[in-house]
């Protein structure tokens, strides 16, 4: 029996630019558009491929294309080749390309069914308003298994995925450093307005609940990628602190130095505590922080700035999360809370928009209430530019004024993210000077190579620091690193020079307003036949590893991305 064909694709770009289809705020580089959004220079940039799409296309039989970020020419190319089924991912914001892509489906491929899938797919009435045959309303995989009447019960296969790519800092090209990892998803504590773990109904759904199931992919990823670090697209990681800590016990048995980026909640880290974090070789946390005034469970009884003390001191960096334009919210108490969250010391900040976002409880309550802007596009509906919602106390244009303010005090008051992230380094590096523990030893001389690494990086942000405060501290910060690595040697000065000139390009670039930077597009195969190389899986039992396409830098570079 033919099995039937399957395309998989994320919405068209270009992104970040006030189109019919986009607003400029929203660009499509995490960092780039909440966290470093006003540092110009020392944002970091990078972007990620859509994670779930090769999830899924790992985890079906049929054969199968996955296209990330297409122009809507290159999706109509695809179209062309008369795919049973055309699945589009879409976030809420994404609305208008998801439409625009399902009529491209109807006009260029009549024969194909249509599937819309991801969180914008919670938009009241969507089936009215978006052409389709099948909706799946939250986790992909079983639900495509089920359509496809395939094996729901065969083991989920891990793709092996770069967690990033198009990595630039001070605008320096950076190979692809880590791979992700995608452990399950959702999240049970059901924060009133929070988008994942309502898409998700309210729960946890593991593809991957031991920590042996976890370590294998590690190994696997580092065999065929040489790539030890990994950025955990997990919720809420350490809700599962078992898995955590059978995940460390083997490493350590391998005597295997992984290093993790997590998301994860305060109960959860003060319940695993700060000093198994770092022997697990977690370098960067991603904590909700939320409000000083409206603390939420999750956040209950922790003292965030002593916890986040902590963790730096041990070399994780943090990022802080919180979140403006909450209802009791008003010109007084919004800014204790800008400077709440910028005085807990963390790494990067991140100031997001309250947004009620549909299937959410806060959109239910705002709705019954009538406070929805419905007249706004899902375009506006991002959390970076102006609320799309009625507040008692701020009209839109002051919403969109005010986070840009926050950004800024945090970026003046505490200098740039970069070299904070560096003094955490550095901190770690201290934390383990007397550490006799062979496996602390081992993870030791990877912080020095670290912390050696960007060393020259340090000069280059003094030279273009931006105020009097981020000049002190990027002086603090060299004055540590020298009395801790001594005086940089004269690779570590010709590196400079290099990053210096690098900076200073990009600094034009950005002072000139150019500073969009759009993703390739991603064309991976999977099941097509003869042609296609076998290979290994990367857990399990299960379908074939595809021809990856995407781009795995210098360690181990394939078939070029197609780049139109
Ligand atoms: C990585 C990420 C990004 C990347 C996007 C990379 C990309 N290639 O698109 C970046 C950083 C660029 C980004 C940007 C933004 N993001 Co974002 N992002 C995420 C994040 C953290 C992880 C997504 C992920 O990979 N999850 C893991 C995979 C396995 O899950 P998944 O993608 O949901 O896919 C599963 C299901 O949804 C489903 N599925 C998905 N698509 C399809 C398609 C088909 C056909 C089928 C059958 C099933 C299916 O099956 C998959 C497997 O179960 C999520 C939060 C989260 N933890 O999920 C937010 C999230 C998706 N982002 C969100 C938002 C709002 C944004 C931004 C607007 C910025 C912002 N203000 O937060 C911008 C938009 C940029 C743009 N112009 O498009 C919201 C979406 C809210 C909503 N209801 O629409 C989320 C949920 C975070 C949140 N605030 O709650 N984001
Ligand atoms: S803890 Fe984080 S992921 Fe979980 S429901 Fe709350 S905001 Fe969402």
């Amino acid at each position: 029996m033919r099995r039937p064909s399957v395309l998989l694709t994320s919405v068209f770009g270009p992104f970040g630019l006030d189109d019919a289809y986009g607003r400029k705020e929203n660009v499509l580089e995490l960092f780039h558009n909440q966290v470093t959004r006003e540092q110009g220079l020392f944002s970091l940039r990078f972007n990620h491929q859509s994670f779930g799409l090769y999830l899924m296309a790992e985890n079906i039989e049929a054969p199968t294309t996955v296209l990330d970020f297409p122009s809507q020419a290159r999706f109509i190319r695809e179209l062309r080749k008369g795919y049973d089924y055309v699945g589009i991912s879409f976030i809420v914001p994404n609305f208008a390309k998801a439409q625009r892509m399902a009529a491209l489906v109807r006009e260029h491929a009549p024969k194909s069914q249509i599937i819309l899938g991801g969180h914008g797919t919670r938009i009241p009435r969507v089936e009215t308003l978006i052409e389709h045959d099948h909706i799946c309303r939250g986790e992909g995989v079983f639900w495509l298994r089920r359509l496809l009447g395939e094996d729901l019960d065969r083991p989920v296969v891990h793709p092996v995925i770069a967690s990033s790519f198009n990595k630039r800092m001070l605008g320096i090209p950076l190979a692809v450093d880590a791979a992700v990892l995608l452990p399950g998803v959702g999240c049970p504590n059901q924060c009133r307005f929070c988008a994942t773990s309502h898409f998700f109904d309210k729960r946890y759904t593991p593809y991957f609940d031991t920590g042996r199931a976890l370590f294998d992919i590690c190994r696997k990823v580092e065999d065929q990628t040489g790539h030890t670090d990994f950025f955990v697209m997990d919720e809420n990681f350490l809700k599962r602190p078992e898995r955590a800590r059978e995940l460390l016990a083997l490493m350590e048995e391998h005597d295997k130095t992984y290093r993790f980026g997590l998301f994860s909640s305060a109960e959860t880290i003060r319940d695993v505590g700060v000093d198994f974090l770092a022997r697990l070789g977690v370098y960067f946390l991603w904590i909700g922080v939320e409000s000083k005034v409206e603390v939420f469970e999750k956040n209950l009884g922790v003292d965030l700035g002593a916890m986040i003390r902590e963790l730096k001191g041990n070399g994780i960096s943090v990022l802080a999360s919180g979140i403006l334009f909450l209802e009791h919210h008003d010109l007084a108490t919004i800014w204790e809370d800008i400077e709440y969250v910028s005085s807990l010391g963390a790494d990067f900040v991140q100031f997001m928009q309250l947004g009620p976002l549909p299937g959410t409880q806060l959109y239910r309550e705002y709705d019954r209430k009538g406070m929805l802007r419905k007249d706004l596009p899902y375009e506006e509906w991002h959390g970076q530019h102006r609320i799309w919602f009625t507040h008692p106390n701020f009209t839109p244009a002051q919403t969109e004024n005010l986070i840009r303010r926050a950004f800024q005090y945090e970026y003046d008051t505490n200098g740039p993210s970069l070299l904070r992230m560096f003094e955490t380094t550095l901190l770690g590096l201290r934390a383990l000077a007397d550490t006799r523990d062979p496996y602390l030893l081992h993870r030791r001389r990877n912080m020095e190579r670290e912390a050696r690494h960007v060393r020259p990086a340090l000069s280059v942000i003094l030279r273009h620091a931006h105020n009097e405060r981020s000049r002190d501290l990027a002086r603090e910060v060299i004055r540590a690193y020298d009395e801790t690595l001594g005086e940089p040697g004269l690779k570590q000065r010709l590196l400079t020079v290099v990053a210096g000139a690098a900076a200073l390009r990009e600094a034009m670039r950005v002072a000139v307003g150019a500073n969009v930077y759009q993703p390739k597009t991603f064309r991976t195969r999977y099941r097509w036949g003869a042609k296609q190389r076998a290979s290994e899986q990367v857990s399990g039992r299960g379908p074939k590893r595809p021809a990856i396409e995407m781009d795995w830098g210098q360690r181990a570079a394939r078939v070029a991305p197609t780049n139109d």
